[in-house]
């Protein structure tokens, strides 16, 4: 793999009104601000990263945008999830189409299910959280493929929302960011350094951190101040219509980057 960093992103679909919502409450999304809301996170993603690819859009599939849970991607390797969420396997294919220059690729067959939105990495680690999208086989099939190339693979149990990352993301080299009370204090042992945020600014858990930046959820007064004492330099994002289709930042998003990462 180069050097240089990229993201796979993909447009709203048009039908993004439609996106499932298996979590959170079904209010109706306004499409316009969604897509607003999401040009802004390609626009600040873009001040991060050397490069961005865009998929092809998938306008019949309403969570298309929600890129991450299509793929896993290091060290030069991408595992093709098979979703666990029968509708957004027809996703699948336009993201190995664009992944396919980059990476070398390893499709998920049946019985495995897993949601890339499950799968967090920090460094030689990849936390897989166990949940409705993401089956043992899944986790298996992750760790066969990962293994090899000298990562750890850790599962957690109890994921209660969607998926792992609605609760925890990786917020700096060797540190991630995770939810009082919503994991258990030694998920990720002596691993990862945790900051922990309180359960009122639970959706604020997830952000993306992103070439030595965090960009994160606006409105999150704690969870912003305590990314600030770590020296983190931060960019908050209005994300009110993402959120209405259970989503949120690293969701939009495939990042490949170094391994150091
Ligand atoms: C879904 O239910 O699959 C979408 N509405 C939301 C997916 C969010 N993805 C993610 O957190 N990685």
């Amino acid at each position: 793999m180069s050097h240089k960093t990229r993201a796979l992103i993909r447009a709203l679909p048009v039908r993004y009104a439609e996106a499932t919502v298996d979590y959170g409450v079904r209010v109706p999304i306004n499409t316009e601000l969604a897509a607003i809301q999401h040009a802004q996170y390609v626009a600040e993603l873009a001040k991060h990263v050397d490069e961005l690819i865009w998929a092809e859009p998938f306008d019949e599939g309403p969570d298309s945008v929600f890129v991450e849970d299509q793929a896993v991607v290091a060290s030069g390797l991408a595992v093709l999830a098979r979703s666990g969420h029968t509708p957004r396997r027809l996703e699948r294919a336009g993201i190995a189409d664009a992944l396919r220059p980059f990476v070398e690729l390893i499709p998920m067959e049946a019985p495995c299910t897993l949601d890339g939105g499950d799968v967090l990495r920090v460094g030689p680690h990849i936390f897989v959280g166990r949940s409705a999208r993401t089956n043992d086989a899944g986790i298996s099939f992750l760790r066969e493929s990962f293994s090899p190339l000298g990562y750890q693979i850790h599962r957690v149990d109890g994921t209660k929302g969607l998926h792992l990352k609605c609760v925890c993301s990786k917020i700096a080299s060797g540190t991630v960011m995770a939810v009082e009370g919503r994991l258990q204090p030694d998920t990720f042992q002596d691993f990862v350094d945790v900051v922990w945020v309180p359960e009122e600014e639970s959706y604020a858990a997830n952000a993306l951190a992103v070439g030595g930046h965090v960009m994160m959820a606006a409105g999150f007064p704690t969870t912003r101040r305590r990314l600030l004492e770590r020296g983190l330099p931060i960019t908050e994002m209005s994300l009110s219509e993402i959120r209405k289709g259970d989503g949120a930042l690293t969701c939009m998003s495939i990042l490949l980057e170094s391994d150091a990462e």
